[in-house]
């Protein structure tokens, strides 16, 4: 079975994370992770800190297993919330969108293990400096807000660079991706696209067809010129965002007020006008099925392709 000290350090039965997906990654998605075996991870970008309390003692509720909180640092509750987390007794924190070091002493000192999602090793080298206990490195081909580098180049280069474990994000959908990551260096990988289309994750229905229906060529990056990248599903909305930052009559101001509000839109009402934010791999995501399944497909078949490549002497037959 695929273990590594990230399983020890954390209480785990697996090595496999899922995203904290803003507006999405709720109690019900996070626990039905962690009880697979996996790092459920739930969102803090909900309505407000006392909701994202609430959720907190949901998932305790029906889990016993660990779990973990996602703060998103460019949040206006981001300090509400980094205490509200050390109140609660939360065993692991993975931030987002910024540096967390001025909350580390004190989640540290709650006993938190703290994980922030990094896009560079310059960052992960100042977070490993500050007291982090892993990383997330996460590539551009994630759903989201998205660094400069990619997967496949930006997980050695971390790996390389620091002593605390290294967990991959960005394009990873499936057995054959997890194995690719180990094989990186990567203690364990963090999955948020396919997770999207797990039978507990409440996202719209709507949410759910444009991911089962993506091909490769259905993301699209947009918000560079606002300095805040976001790789979403191609639709009407975020084609029409992208034709408005290569305007240069149109102003920051406007992208800013089209663009505002539109992931929750997305989430909770299946809008035209939301952002349905996805990863590259939206393409493989072929089934809704339970988080356990998934996370067990990701595992297992990492196992068998590892285990394939250890007898073969010509490869890809
Ligand atoms: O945070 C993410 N992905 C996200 S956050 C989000 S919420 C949102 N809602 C509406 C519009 C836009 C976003 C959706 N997806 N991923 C983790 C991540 N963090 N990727 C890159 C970074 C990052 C970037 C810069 C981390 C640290 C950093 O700088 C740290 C420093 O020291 O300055």
């Amino acid at each position: 079975m695929i273990k590594s000290r990230i399983c020890e350090i954390l209480g785990l039965k697996y090595p496999v994370f899922q995203g904290g997906m803003a507006w999405i990654a709720d109690a019900s998605l996070a626990s039905a992770v962690s009880n697979a075996g996996g790092l459920g991870i739930i969102t803090s970008i909900n309505t407000d800190t006392e909701a994202v309390r609430e959720q907190i003692r949901k998932c305790r509720e029906l889990t016993d297993k660990p779990f973990g909180v996602n703060i998103m640092l460019q949040a206006p509750n981001a300090d509400e919330v980094a205490a509200m987390v050390a109140e609660e007794g939360v065993k692991v924190v993975t931030t987002g969108a910024g540096s967390p070091v001025k909350y580390i002493q004190m989640w540290k000192e709650a006993g938190i293990k703290v994980i922030p999602v990094v896009p560079s090793v310059a960052i992960a080298l100042k977070m490993q400096a500050a007291g982090a206990d892993a990383v997330v490195a996460e590539g551009a081909e994630s759903g989201g807000h998205v660094g400069e580098l990619h997967t496949m180049s930006l997980i050695p280069q971390v790996v390389d660079a620091l002593d605390i474990p290294v967990i991959a994000a960005g394009g990873i959908c499936d057995g054959r991706g997890a194995a690719a990551a180990f094989m990186l260096g990567a203690d364990a990988v963090q999955i948020g696209t396919r997770f999207l289309a797990a039978r507990e994750c409440n996202v719209h229905q709507e949410y759910k067809d444009k991911i089962l229906k993506a091909t490769d060529i259905s993301t699209i990056v947009t918000g560079k010129s606002l300095g805040h990248p976001v790789r979403s599903l191609k639709t009407p909305f975020s084609k029409k965002l992208a034709r408005m930052e290569e305007d240069p009559s149109v102003n920051r101001e406007d992208i800013l007020s089209f663009g505002s509000g539109a992931l929750r839109k997305a989430v909770q009402e299946g809008d035209r006008d939301g952002s349905y934010m996805a990863g590259e791999c939206a393409g493989m995501v072929k089934e809704v099925e339970p988080a356990a399944s998934i996370v067990e497909d990701i595992i297992l078949g990492a196992e068998r392709i590892i285990e394939q490549f250890c007898d073969t002497k010509i490869i890809n037959q």
